[in-house]
């Protein structure tokens, strides 16, 4: 306990004004500081024990989906293009926020190829076009906050991810949904350093990636998705910290057991597998209940603090897939 202690005050970094995951960009040291305490790598597993399977749903698809709709928009103020393509997290394109805009356009999005498999009666390999087709792309005005403590306020462009799913008919083992990024260091830069352990890998609950407001979007301010924010598709879940909605899909999985996933592989006792936005439970160096919006101003990056709000501000949509779950344990 002492030992572990003391590697996570070498580890605590003083907090900036926006703390930066990229504080655990050097893996090498990381991992050099883990073998020098086994106790901590064992730690903090979140995952040792399965949770609870969600609660069944009261609701019939329908209902769900009315009762979605009232997230799919908000009048808050918008958060300028420029500055939604300029100040990213893909850690594909390097760790500082303005390396993936700077970077330059070497990502082949066309053809891009999605495989679907796992457990599900129809895997396939698909064409991006043809993994969307048949479904119109709608604009959701949606929050994104990011783990850090600032958030966006962003019109995408995308479909409803369960729509897609559906098709792959997933079986009744199919319990989380695993979705990794394209690693190609040719075509990423960011892949050559040793920071993520590439793949960038994430994952949902099944009933997670079949809610009406997750997202598989497509682009953003009604133009095709910028390279930066993830071209050619990524998801959108509005109501979990940013590192959720993972960027540049080239597989998804329908799994029976809850599969790892970067943060979580990274800094388990930081970065929980659910990662839902909660003011309530603090990462473990710095506080999650206030945030900063990017703002809507091009003299001032960062609006004053406002409060973070539970789920993000999607309760009322959300908060019954976490009935009897202890959002403290399942951070
Ligand atoms: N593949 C991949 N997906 C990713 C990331 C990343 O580094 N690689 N960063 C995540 C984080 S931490 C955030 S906050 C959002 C940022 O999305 P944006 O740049 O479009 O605002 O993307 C997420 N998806
Ligand atoms: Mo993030």
């Amino acid at each position: 306990m002492s030992q572990s202690r003391s590697i996570r005050d070498a580890l605590r970094i003083p907090p900036s004004e926006i703390t930066d995951e990229a504080v655990y960009r050097d893996r090498r040291r990381l991992l050099g500081l883990l073998a020098a305490a086994p106790t901590l790598a064992l730690s903090g597993c979140a995952e040792a024990e399965p949770p609870p399977p969600p609660p069944k749903s009261a609701l019939t698809p329908a209902q769900a989906k009315a009762q979605a709709r009232s997230g799919f928009r908000t009048d808050e103020e918008l958060t300028r293009y420029e500055d939604v393509t300029t100040y990213n997290n893909f850690y594909e394109f390097g760790t500082d926020k303005a390396d993936p805009a700077r970077a330059r356009k070497t990502l082949i999005t066309k053809p891009w190829t999605v495989v679907v498999g796992g457990e599900c009666a129809k895997p396939g390999k698909l064409e991006l076009a043809d993994l969307i087709k048949g479904l119109t792309p709608e604009e959701r005005i949606y929050r994104l906050r990011c783990v850090e403590g600032w958030s966006m306020v962003i019109p995408w462009l995308g479909v409803p991810l369960g729509d897609v799913l559906k098709r792959f008919q997933p079986t009744s083992k199919a319990k989380y949904v695993a979705f990794t990024t394209l690693a190609d260091p040719k075509q990423m830069p960011g892949v050559r350093v040793d920071s993520i352990n590439w793949p960038y890998r994430e994952g949902l609950r099944i009933d997670e990636a079949m809610h009406p407001l997750t997202l598989l979007a497509t682009g953003l301010y009604g133009k095709p998705m910028p390279q930066q924010n993830g071209a050619p598709v990524r998801l959108v879940v509005p109501w979990k910290y940013g590192f959720k909605s993972i960027k540049s899909i080239v597989e998804i999985r329908f799994v029976e057991t809850m599969p790892k996933t970067a943060w979580n592989d990274l800094q388990p006792e930081e970065y929980g597998f659910f990662s839902n936005v909660n003011p309530d439970v603090d990462h473990p160096r710095w506080s999650q209940k206030t945030e900063r919006r990017i703002s809507g101003s091009a003299s001032k990056l960062f609006a004053e603090r406002i409060p973070t709000r539970l789920f993000n501000g999607y309760a009322p949509q959300v908060a019954g897939m976490y009935k009897g779950l202890d959002l403290r344990k399942w951070f």
